[in-house]
C-alpha cells in the first residue's frame, strides 16, 4: 500500500472520527494500511462485484449524512478499523483471521436493503442502506456483529443453524456490544442493544436486547426444548442473556444512561464478574473449547473450562459462569 495515513472522516453514527487510510499528495483511499490493508469499497446500489474503492483528495471523508456517499463509507471503514483494534489489544488476534491480513467492506448495496452481511467466500462485509436509503446499517455494533462472523468462521466454525447457530449468532452480538463499548465515540458510548442507532423498526427500538432479549417479541430468554429450532437471530438470546448476567449480574442497573432490567429463569440472583472478564471467558471459550456443533450444554462446559484456565475452579468467576448459565436454564 502507499503510505500509512490517517484521514479525518464525518461519520452517521459516531460523529467525527479518525480513519486509517493510504496514499500522498492529493490523491488518497479508504485502504487502512495501518490495519492489513482494509478496504472499503462502494456498491454505488449495485449488487455484485466489488464496487469502487473509496479514494479522496484532500484526506477528509463524508459529511456525516447520507448527501454524500463517502459517509457511509467512513462509518463502515471506522467499524471495522474499531473492531480490528479490539480483537488486537483485547485478545491479541491480529486481523479475521489472526494472519494480519485485512478483509474488505462494501456500502450502498442494493436500494433500500435492510441489512448486512458478512461472507466467508469473499471474506468481506456488505451494508445495504436501509429504508429509503437513509438509514445505512453500518453502525458500531452493526458492523462488529458482521465482523466477527469472520472471526466464529476462522475459528470455532459453529454451525450456522440448530444450538449451534444461535451461538454463533450469539457471538456476534456480544462481541458486537463489546466492540461499542471499546470504541467510546462521543455519539454512541457503549450499551447491551443490538443496532440501537439504525432504527430498524422505525420506532426508535433497537434490533435486540441482551439484558431480556424476548422484549423484541421473539427471542429467547432461556433455554428451551426446541431451542434449535428456532430462527438463529432469536436463539442467540439465551447465550446473550447469559452474557448480560455473566458481566452484570440479574435485576435492574442503569448503563450509560441505559436502564436494564434482566430477570433469571429460575428466580435465582446472579452478580456479575464484569464484561472485561466475560468477554475473555467467551473469546477463550470461542477460541479453545467451542467446535462446529457445540450446543447449548456444551457451551456451559466449554465456558466453565475458559473460566477455569482464566481464573480458577475456585474463583468467583467460575462460579460466575455456573450461575449465570443456570438463570438462562442451561445445565
Ligand atoms: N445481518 C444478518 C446477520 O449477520 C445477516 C444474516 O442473517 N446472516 O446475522
Ligand atoms: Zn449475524
Ligand atoms: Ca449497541
Amino acid at each position: 500500500y502507499d503510505a500509512i495515513r490517517t484521514g479525518t472522516g464525518e461519520s452517521q453514527y459516531s460523529g467525527g472520527v479518525e480513519i486509517g487510510t493510504s496514499g500522498s499528495g492529493s490523491s488518497f483511499s479508504l485502504t487502512d494500511a495501518a490495519r492489513g490493508g482494509h478496504s472499503t469499497y462502494d456498491l454505488k446500489h449495485g449488487t455484485s462485484g466489488k464496487g469502487t474503492l473509496f479514494t479522496d483528495a484532500d484526506d477528509k471523508w463524508g459529511d456525516g449524512t447520507n448527501n454524500d456517499a463517502a459517509t457511509a463509507g467512513v462509518d463502515a471503514a471506522y467499524g471495522a478499523q474499531v473492531t480490528w483494534d479490539y480483537y488486537k489489544s483485547v485478545h491479541g488476534r491480529s486481523g479475521i483471521n489472526g494472519d494480519g491480513k485485512g478483509a474488505y467492506s462494501r456500502v450502498h448495496y442494493g436500494n433500500d436493503y435492510v441489512n448486512a452481511f458478512w461472507d466467508d467466500s469473499c471474506f468481506c462485509m456488505t451494508y445495504g442502506d436501509g429504508e429509503g436509503n437513509a438509514k445505512p446499517l453500518t453502525s458500531i455494533d452493526v458492523a462488529a456483529h458482521e465482523m466477527s462472523h469472520g472471526v466464529t468462521s476462522a475459528t470455532a466454525n459453529l454451525v450456522y443453524s440448530g444450538e449451534s447457530g444461535g451461538l454463533n449468532e450469539a457471538t456476534s452480538d456480544i462481541f458486537g456490544t463489546s466492540v461499542e463499548f471499546y470504541a467510546k465515540n462521543t455519539k454512541d458510548v457503549g450499551d447491551y442493544l443490538i443496532g440501537e442507532q439504525i432504527d430498524i423498526n422505525g420506532d426508535g427500538s433497537p434490533l435486540r436486547y441482551m439484558d431480556k432479549p424476548s422484549k423484541d417479541g421473539n427471542s429467547l430468554d432461556a433455554w428451551k426444548t426446541g431451542a434449535g429450532n428456532v430462527d438463529v437471530h432469536y436463539s442467540s438470546g439465551i447465550a446473550n442473556h447469559f452474557f448480560y448476567l455473566l458481566s452484570e449480574g440479574s435485576g435492574k442497573k442503569t448503563i450509560n444512561g441505559v436502564d436494564y432490567d434482566s430477570p433469571t429463569s429460575d428466580g435465582s440472583t446472579v452478580t456479575g464478574i464484569g464484561r472485561d472478564k466475560a468477554e475473555q471467558i467467551w473469546f477463550k471459550a470461542l477460541t479453545t473449547y467451542f467446535t462446529s456443533n457445540t450446543d447449548y450444554a456444551a457451551a456451559r462446559t466449554g465456558t466453565l473450562s475458559a473460566a477455569k484456565d482464566l481464573y480458577g475452579a475456585d474463583s468467583a468467576e467460575y462460579k460466575g459462569v455456573a450461575a449465570a448459565w443456570a438463570g438462562v436454564n442451561v445445565s
